[in-house]
């Protein structure tokens, strides 16, 4: 039996459904989307877009965390996205930045930003956790071992739904030992860190596992590379991320079903009909 699913993080949107969260990456090299938004105005742009289409939060990142990316300085990361918070926050836009450095998570809250999103969950910057007590701001805490460019070399685990648990218990204990309100986080498995195709999918399989953990869960599968496999052609030819859209629909909608409180996507349009889908279909088992 597992534990029921929380659904609400203190400051944010509770519809009764999962959240929708848009992808706004204002990076040169972002595995899918990379080099469209670098121009505040195109991003801002798309940031609008993304909200018309029905998002409850747009996440916006200055550093890319494809597998072997290298890191923006802080200063440019930070020039990146901080005009775009500002201009969306300010049109009453809920943002969220997504940053594993300490000083752009402040500036960004600064800007306007409701969440912080740190793919690293307090690991990369010794300053984070104190920063999001500090400010009060809403956090994700995702699962995390390494940077980028080292991070397929961590992929290591015995069990990787329990592994993954315990490590993002420790990490959760560090965030409350910083004197981070409890109610204000969610926590994410990290889809595509340090993990391969299929402990992609052993994570997926155990999404409800991670209620125990008493917080509630975001999953970000979104055209990641997993689905690229899974779609591979007959000679083993992955499936491009433009094509990984049907997909991504899927995966949105059972992590829905499986209890997810957000899912973070590219697309927003039919991941919203994905978790409205699922929703409607959990009404009508009682759930
Ligand atoms: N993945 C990416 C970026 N940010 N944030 C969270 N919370 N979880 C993720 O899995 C995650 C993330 C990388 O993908 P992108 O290029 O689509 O932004």
């Amino acid at each position: 039996m597992h534990s029921r699913p929380p659904r609400y993080v203190d400051g944010l949107p509770g519809p009764p459904r999962a959240l929708v969260m848009g992808v706004l990456n204002v990076t040169p090299d972002s595995f899918s989307d990379g080099g469209r938004y670098l121009d505040p105005q195109r991003a801002i742009d798309h940031g609008r877009r993304l909200v018309a289409a029905g998002a409850d939060l747009v996440d916006v990142g200055g550093e890319s965390t494809r597998p072997g990316a290298l890191r923006p300085g802080p200063q440019e990361e930070a020039d990146r996205v901080l005009p775009v918070i500002a201009t969306l926050a300010g049109e009453g836009v809920v943002v969220s930045v997504d940053t594993m450095r300490a000083s752009v998570a402040e500036q960004a809250v600064g800007a306007g930003a409701a969440l912080v999103n740190d793919v690293s969950g307090g690991r990369a910057d010794d300053e984070m956790l104190p920063v999001l007590a500090r400010t009060g701001a809403a956090y994700v805490l995702m699962h995390w071992r390494a940077h980028s460019r080292e991070m397929e070399q961590h992929t290591q685990y015995g069990d990787v739904v329990g592994d993954v648990m315990k490590e993002l218990h420790e990490q959760l204990e560090a965030a409350l030992a910083a004197g981070i309100d409890p109610g204000r986080i969610a926590i994410d498995p990290g889809i595509g860190f340090s993990k391969t195709a299929d402990q992609n999918w052993d994570v997926l399989g155990g999404l409800e596992r991670l209620h125990e953990l008493g917080h509630p869960v975001l999953v970000a599968a979104s055209r990641k590379r997993f689905l690229g496999a899974l779609l591979a052609d007959g000679s083993g030819e992955l499936r491009p991320a433009h094509l990984r859209e049907d997909a991504t629909t899927a995966t949105s909608a059972l992590a829905a079903a499986a209890g997810a409180w957000c899912v973070r996507t590219h697309a927003v349009g039919p991941t919203l009909d994905a978790v409205r889908v699922a929703a409607r279909w959990a009404a009508g088992r009682g759930a």
